[in-house]
C-alpha cells in the first residue's frame, strides 16, 4: 500500500530569516564560529527583508566591516571555501535586435564593434563543448543566444540542447532573451535547471542603457521563469556609469521579488570599443574595483542563500582583487578562456588561483527529491513521504 505523508522541513529560504538584519551585528557575531558547514536555521523566524535604507547603510560600511559581515553570513549558509563553477558558450552570436549599450552583440553597434555575427551553433558542436566543460571540472553549462526572444522554430533546438547537455550529467542554464509563460514551461519540461536574465541595473538607469525593451518586460520574463519552476539566475553589470543609488536600487529590486534569485551574477563591465557605454567608460575611466567588491558583499548579505557569481570582468583583475571578491561572499564563477564574445581569466590561471586560495569546486548538485520512499516498520509497507518545499 502506498500512502502520502507530509513532513514539514525547516524553512530554508534565507530571506525569511530573522537573524541576519544589518542592525543585528551582535546576533551575527555571537552566532559566527567560522564553521565550515551551514548552521541549522531557526524554525520560527519571521520574514525580514532589508529595506532600501538598510541596503544603502550596508554600502556605506567601512570595507572590512562589510567583508567580515558578508563572509560570516556566507559561512552560515554555504560550505566555506567551496565554489560552483560554470562554463559559458555562445550558441548564437551577434546581430541582436536589442540595443543594449554595453553589448558587443547588438546589431545596432555592429558597424563600430565589427563583431562577426554567426548562425546558430550546431547541436553536436554544443555537445562537444559541454563535454570539454565537464572534463575541465565545470558543474554547469550555460548557453547564451543573442536573441530578443527565441522564435517558435528555435524552441526544438534549445529543447534538444537541454536534454543532451543534461544527459552528460551537467546542470543546464540558458540565456535566450525574453520568454513568455509557455516557452518557460517548455524549457522547464525539457529539464532546464537555470535561466539567466539580468536586470543589469536600477529601473531608473535602465532607460539610459537600453531603449528596445523595458524593465517591466525584463521582470515579466523573470516571473515566467519563476512560475515554471526553473531556478532564477538574475544579476547586474557594475561600472556602466551608474551611481551607487542605482546599485542600491538593483539590490532592492531583487528583494522585491517573491523569492530572491537562486543565482546572482555580478558582472563588472567589460568596456567594449564601439559600444556606446564601452566607449564612454574607456574615455572617462572605469569604476574602482572595490565598488564591485562592495556590491558583491551587499548581494551576499541581502540574499544569503543565493549563489553570488563573479562573472564578466575577471580577466583584468589581480589575484588579490579576486580573493577579496571571494572574501565578500562570492561562491561561483565562470570558468574557461572565453565568456560569450570576450576573453575570460584563463583556465590554467584559475586552477592556479584556486589552489593558492584553497578553493575547491562543487560537483553538479542533483535536484532535491520532492518525495522519499520509506518502509513502515510495523506493516512493512512502502510509503511515499512528500517533502515540503
Ligand atoms: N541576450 C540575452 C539577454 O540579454 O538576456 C542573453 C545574453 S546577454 C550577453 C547576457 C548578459 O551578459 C547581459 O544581460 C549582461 O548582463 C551581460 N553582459 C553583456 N555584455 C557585457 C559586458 N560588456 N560587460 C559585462 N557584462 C556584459
Ligand atoms: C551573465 O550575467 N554574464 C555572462 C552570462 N550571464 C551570460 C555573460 C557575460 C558577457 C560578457 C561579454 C561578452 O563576452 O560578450
Ligand atoms: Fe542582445 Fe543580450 Fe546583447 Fe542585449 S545583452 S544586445 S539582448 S545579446
Amino acid at each position: 500500500m502506498v500512502g502520502l505523508l507530509s513532513i514539514q522541513e525547516p524553512n530554508l529560504d534565507a530571506n525569511n530569516r530573522d537573524d541576519l538584519g544589518v542592525s543585528t551585528t551582535s546576533t551575527l557575531f555571537a552566532s559566527s564560529s567560522f564553521a565550515t558547514k551551514p548552521k541549522p536555521l531557526s524554525m520560527n523566524s519571521s520574514p525580514v527583508k532589508h529595506s532600501r535604507e538598510q541596503i544603502a547603510d550596508l554600502f556605506d560600511l567601512p570595507l572590512m566591516d562589510l567583508l567580515l559581515q558578508a563572509q560570516t553570513i556566507h559561512r552560515q549558509n554555504f560550505t566555506a571555501n567551496e565554489v560552483q563553477i560554470s562554463t559559458l558558450l555562445s550558441i548564437k552570436t551577434g546581430n541582436c535586435p536589442e540595443d543594449c549599450g554595453y553589448c558587443s552583440q547588438s546589431g545596432h553597434h555592429r558597424d563600430t564593434t565589427k563583431l562577426q555575427a554567426e548562425k546558430r551553433l550546431e547541436v553536436d558542436k554544443v555537445i562537444a563543448a559541454a563535454k570539454r566543460a565537464k572534463a575541465s571540472g565545470s558543474s554547469r553549462f550555460c548557453m547564451g543566444a543573442a536573441w530578443k526572444h527565441p522564435s517558435a522554430k528555435d524552441m526544438p533546438y534549445v529543447v534538444a540542447l537541454i536534454k543532451e547537455v543534461k544527459s552528460l550529467g551537467l546542470e543546464t542554464c540558458m540565456t535566450l532573451g525574453m520568454l513568455d509563460a509557455k516557452q518557460a514551461i517548455q524549457l522547464a519540461e525539457a529539464g532546464l535547471d537555470y535561466y539567466n536574465h539580468n536586470l543589469d541595473t536600477s529601473r531608473r538607469y535602465y532607460e539610459q542603457i537600453v531603449s528596445t525593451r523595458s524593465y517591466d518586460e525584463r521582470l515579466e520574463t523573470l516571473t515566467n521563469v519563476r512560475d515554471s519552476g526553473i531556478n532564477v539566475c538574475s544579476g547586474n553589470i557594475v561600472g556602466m556609469g551608474e551611481g551607487r543609488d542605482d546599485r542600491i536600487d538593483w539590490v532592492h529590486e531583487l528583494l522585491k521579488m517573491p523569492k530572491a534569485p537562486e543565482s546572482i551574477p555580478v558582472n563588472l563591465l567589460v568596456p567594449i570599443a564601439g559600444t556606446p557605454i564601452g566607449d564612454k567608460v574607456l574615455a572617462e575611466g572605469e569604476l574602482p574595483v572595490l565598488e564591485w567588491i562592495r556590491t558583491i558583499a551587499v548581494a551576499r548579505i541581502c540574499c544569503p542563500s543565493s549563489y553570488v557569481r563573479l562573472s564578466a570582468g575577471r580577466e583584468s583583475l589581480s589575484d588579490a582583487e579576486q580573493a577579496l571578491a571571494f572574501m565578500a561572499g562570492a561562491n561561483s564563477f565562470f570558468y574557461g578562456d572565453k565568456l560569450l564574445t570576450t576573453g575570460n581569466a584563463s583556465q590554467s590561471n584559475d586552477n592556479r588561483l584556486m589552489r593558492e586560495l584553497g578553493l575547491t569546486a562543487q560537483f553538479a548538485a542533483p535536484k532535491a527529491p520532492k518525495q522519499l520512499t520509506v518502509l513502515d516498520a510495523m506493516s512493512g509497507h512502502e510509503s511515499q513521504v512528500m517533502l515540503a518545499k
